[in-house]
């Protein structure tokens, strides 16, 4: 076993986009990434058993089904690196698949500390699996892989739980076809996507009846108040929930229950929000398995295979570069 972190020390620029995102004239927003705090990360943990919240179970039961199948179809030798870093329960079943074909290097590429910590302790220990986590952007982190890669490697990279989904379509496709452009022709990409449902069962999944999905959306608020030294009032807003059809994406808001004025002081920012003004914490948009293949090629991959769950309608699509 060898696990090793590769840290960086990027300036804090959560003040800066919290201050540009609140003071956006019409719709008020946060960047989604900052929902992942150690608190943030931790309710995440629980939103994905939620029995409303299939989207994580489909994609273990996807990998449970098929992982012989992708990685038979794998390029030898392969490093694997994933974009976020997720528990590691769907990165554990590739991983040990694969290291019955070769020792294997596991590059997991997180902004989040915590989530690098936890992903190194929960696959640290599987044997032949040397763990090298990079604290960084994804681009940034899969840089500097593709600048590790030895003669004749192949690079796996994960990006699994639908996490495309939270960029908005253009610019999801963009990011593919920046992924793309580190790699090399054959590498692959292990890519998932949640698929289009009855709204009512989305609506559940992101408005769950425990209230989880609700401390998850508030804790944006609470972290700013611990970070930044905001003043929030959590009493005083409400999580909301919204299908776009156009767009086809959930959107996730947190609602003014009352007219209010917030104070910032790290981010030298006061504002006002009007009751029922809402400010746009995530969306999460959801696909059809055609189109996910058109992203695909238009990116510069081609599909090797397409494996989907029938119970909670969600794909995951193994492309090579081309
Ligand atoms: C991480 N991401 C794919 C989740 C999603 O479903 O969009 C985040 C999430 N937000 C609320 N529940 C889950």
């Amino acid at each position: 076993m060898f696990t090793q972190t590769i840290t960086a020390h990027p300036v804090s620029d959560f003040a800066a986009e919290a201050r540009a995102g609140l003071l956006k004239p019409g719709q008020k927003e946060l960047p989604s990434k900052y929902l992942y705090d150690e608190v943030g990360s931790a309710l995440f943990e629980v939103i994905t058993v939620l029995p409303e919240y299939g989207l994580s179970r489909a994609g273990v039961r996807v990998l449970q089904r098929h992982v012989h199948d992708l990685v038979e179809r794998l390029p030898r030798p392969v490093v694997v690196a994933e974009l976020g870093s997720g528990s590691g329960k769907k990165t554990r079943i590739i991983l040990e698949a694969l290291v019955r074909r070769q020792p294997t290097t596991y590059y997991p590429i997180d902004l989040s500390r915590t989530a690098l910590q936890q992903v190194q302790r929960e696959l640290g220990h599987i044997d032949a699996v040397s763990v090298v986590g990079f604290e960084r952007a994804y681009l940034d982190g899969l840089l500097e892989v593709a600048a590790r890669r030895r003669d004749g490697e192949h690079i796996l990279v994960l990006f699994l739980g639908s996490t495309i989904g939270n960029f908005d379509r253009p610019a999801g496709e963009e990011f593919l076809r920046a992924v793309r452009n580190l790699l090399r022709p054959d590498d692959c990409l292990l890519l998932s996507t949640d698929l289009e449902k009855p709204i009512p069962q989305l609506l559940l999944a992101y408005d769950d009846p425990l209230g989880v999905t609700a401390a998850f959306n508030l804790n944006l608020l609470a972290r700013i108040n611990r970070e930044l030294e905001g003043d929030f009032d959590l009493s005083r807003f409400q999580h909301a929930v919204r299908w776009d059809e156009t767009e086809r994406r959930i959107e996730m808001h947190i609602r003014s229950r009352q007219h209010q004025k917030v104070h910032i002081r790290k981010a030298g920012l006061r504002f006002t929000l009007r009751k029922d003004e809402t400010i746009w914490t995530e969306s999460s948009h959801k696909y059809n398995t055609e189109e996910v293949l058109q992203m695909a090629a238009r990116s510069g991959f081609r599909c090797q295979a397409q494996w989907l769950d029938q119970e909670w309608p969600f794909a995951t699509s193994l492309l090579a570069a081309v």
